[in-house]
């Protein structure tokens, strides 16, 4: 039997430049920070984990400098000495030192999840029940852009991986010319793709009562979430209203989350991200509720580098109500990643990787050479 004693917890800030500048609704990164975790067992087996947020703390509060502190102050101590499978128990025993942080404590979850299965032998993916599918579709997600270097970026990413779906982020300047940009690009690219939009909580519900029918006669097909996250009524308006399906991001945080959605009927669509749930056993929980009540869940991404990636990956071919695909593409945003293999996209999808644990090894030169100093 493996000894699954965890000897020690390390973290280091990574910072990863991007292919292109992302807009997002309230900031533009050109660099993804990522904060590496590695859980390493007596027997030195190790294990990675990754706190990452959307280019900075806009989005859910937190850091790397945050998830940073927190591990290294107060979720590795608990960690250190403790088995991996008692990972059920640390979990339980992180709510009790820290509130919240949800980010921080994926990265942790990852990391031990990763560290087991590779003490174990086996894929993360068979300690969340095994594979239902091997691969998964990946929508490409586009920062704010002028709508010709959209179209173009469109253009390049069917041509490079076949994807077929395409994210645009609003939210960012006049919701008026925002709307028109993407009226003008639906109808220069609406006849060949799949078009969405997230606008990240930005819009208030007259704005999005205004503008969003505009966006739906234009083709969209998804409106992640319009309006604040706390306010499900105004959600529960735009899906009944509206016609589009809305999906609930920042509005889902938690299992108790989704089941607000599903009490308020605000959303048909969840977006699961492994980080802001706080790991893969809450985004099952999550998953589970969202299932029970008929919504579909989609694999939503918070923009993580290769194991982060590979974390959702698993998670998303583990999870049967992961039904309504997935914005996975990650890696694909960093000009450099920093395992020895890459995910493999190809055809519009990404392919849950083989090997123990996450399927993924790290080149500690290229991490050596993105740690910030
Ligand atoms: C979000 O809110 O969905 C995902 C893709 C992207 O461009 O931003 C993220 C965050
Ligand atoms: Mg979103």
């Amino acid at each position: 039997m493996p000894n699954l004693n965890i000897a020690k917890v390390e973290t280091r800030i990574l910072d990863v430049p991007l292919i292109r500048p992302h807009g997002f609704a309230t900031t533009t990164a050109v660099a993804q920070p990522i904060l590496l975790v590695t859980v390493t067992t007596d027997d030195g087996v190790a294990g990675y984990g990754e706190g990452v947020v959307p280019g900075g703390p806009w989005w859910g509060g937190e850091s790397v400098e945050t998830m940073k502190a927190i591990i290294d102050r107060y979720l590795a101590p608990i960690m250190e000495g403790r088995k991996l499978n008692e990972l059920g128990g640390i979990l339980r025993d992180f709510e009790k030192v820290v509130a919240n942080d949800r980010f921080a404590k994926a990265a942790c979850d990852i990391a031990m999840h990763d560290a087991w299965a590779r003490s174990l032998g086996i894929p993360v993916r068979d300690l969340l029940g095994g594979a239902v599918r091997n691969d998964i579709d990946v929508t490409w997600a586009l920062g704010v852009l002028p709508l010709e270097e959209a179209i173009a970026e469109i253009d390049e990413r069917i041509e490079l991986y076949g994807h077929r779906s395409f994210k645009l982020k609003m939210g960012s300047g006049d919701p008026g010319v925002d709307t028109q940009r993407l009226v003008d690009l639906a109808a220069e690219v609406g006849e060949k793709v799949s078009l969405r939009i997230d606008i990240n909580a930005r819009w208030d519900r007259r704005t999005a009562l205004h503008y969003l029918p505009r966006l739906a006669d234009a083709g969209f097909d998804l409106f992640e979430q319009p309006t604040p996250a706390h306010d499900y009524h105004t959600l529960r308006e735009i899906t009944q209203r509206v016609g589009v399906p809305v999906m609930a991001d920042e509005s889902v945080c938690s299992p108790a989350d989704a089941l607000k959605v599903v009490e308020h009927q605000a959303a048909e669509v969840v977006a699961l991200k492994t980080t802001k749930l706080g790991g893969l056993r809450e985004s099952i929980k999550t998953a589970a509720i969202a299932e029970a009540a008929g919504l579909a869940c989609h694999g939503a991404t918070s923009l993580e580098g290769p194991f982060g990636t590979a974390a959702s990956l698993h998670f998303a071919c583990a999870t049967e109500a992961v039904s309504y695909g997935s914005e996975l593409f990650g890696p694909l945003l960093l000009k450099e990643t920093y395992t020895t293999t890459d995910l493999v996209y190809a055809d519009g999808k990404v392919t849950l990787p083989e090997g123990p644990g996450l399927g993924l090894e790290p080149d500690w030169d290229k991490i050596n050479h993105f740690t910030r100093k």
